[in-house]
């Protein structure tokens, strides 16, 4: 069994990314900036927000973070939007999800530049991801794309079940592995909370990325001998034993899939760092596409 292991790939893709922003800074070309908006004070948001940042910092991006309260309305997000929109010195910018109740998720992500949409999230992304154009790709499949890749696992002609149909993960990474890509061509089934028999369906599969964020999830018994797990989940569940009061699961039972599986993702190490690297690699992308 082999860990595919995000932390030290997102680690090496960060080295990549810090060099090529040196190679900008001794042309004199821009340094690229990423903002993020964070409305309101949600633990976890909070703590993804400010690893991007630190990322930022970490391959010598510009950085801006703009934290708005939780009572902030849908028509002051739209204001802070146009102004990144215009603002020339931002390259990209997302919008941390998810929004406070008040705030409709879709109108929001319709407002973002989609030149400057580096999660991808914006429909004419999405439309050109799904048509094969170039397009900002979203972080997480675009990170599960890359560790396979840099792995040499085999996705040409394999059996792929994908649970879970989000659309920030699920279901672009069905569209995209399907695809003729490099890392494509495989035959994918999604299944979702609606699945018959899902067992029948995952004990088939080569691989199977597991997208439905319910802890520990897919165990043993549902996989057959020499799969490929992807585990995309990150659940926080109280563990008093911790400093924190939580330890974070995934949604694949570790203990017993890793025992049939040839290559396994860790949570957490796993998809959740390669999701930071990404983000900075479509940034940099956004910003050399406004050098041209
Ligand atoms: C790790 C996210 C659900 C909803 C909104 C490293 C991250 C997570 C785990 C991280 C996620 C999940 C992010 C680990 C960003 C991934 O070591 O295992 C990094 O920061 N993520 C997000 O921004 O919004 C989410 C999950």
């Amino acid at each position: 069994m082999i860990i595919l292991d995000g932390k030290k790939t997102s680690d090496d893709i960060k080295d990549e990314i810090a060099i090529a922003v040196q190679n900008r800074r001794a042309k004199g070309l821009k340094i690229p900036h990423l903002a993020a908006i964070i409305v309101g004070n949600d633990g976890a948001s909070m703590t993804y927000v400010s690893s991007k940042v630190k990322s930022c910092q970490k391959v010598g991006f510009n950085s801006t973070l703009i934290d708005l309260p939780e009572d902030t309305s849908e028509e002051q997000l739209l204001h802070e939007i146009e102004a990144l929109n215009k603002d020339k010195d931002i390259d990209g910018f997302i919008v941390q999800l998810p929004l406070p109740g008040q705030i409709d998720e879709q109108k929001v992500l319709m407002a973002v530049d989609p030149d400057k949409d580096v999660d991808g999230f914006h429909p004419v992304n999405v439309g050109k991801m799904t048509l094969d154009l170039p397009s900002f790709l979203p972080a997480t499949p675009f990170g599960i794309l890359e560790l396979l890749e840099r792995y040499d696992v085999e996705t040409s002609g394999k059996d792929v079940v994908v649970i879970g149909r989000s659309h920030i993960v699920g279901r672009p990474m069905s569209i995209l592995l399907s695809q003729k890509r490099k890392v494509g061509n495989a035959t994918v089934t999604i299944a979702h909370s609606r699945t018959k028999n899902l067992a029948e369906f995952t004990k088939k599969a080569d691989i199977i990325v597991a997208a439905l964020g319910i802890a520990e999830f897919l165990t043993g018994d549902m996989v057959k001998e020499g799969v490929t797990v992807i585990d995309v989940g990150i659940t926080r569940v109280p563990d008093s034993s911790k400093k924190r009061g939580y330890r974070l699961a995934g949604d694949v039972d570790f203990e017993s899939v890793s025992k049939k599986a040839a290559y396994i993702t860790p949570v957490p190490g796993g998809v959740g760092p390669m999701t930071i690297a990404m983000l900075l690699k479509n940034t940099l992308k956004a910003c050399e596409n406004r050098d041209k």
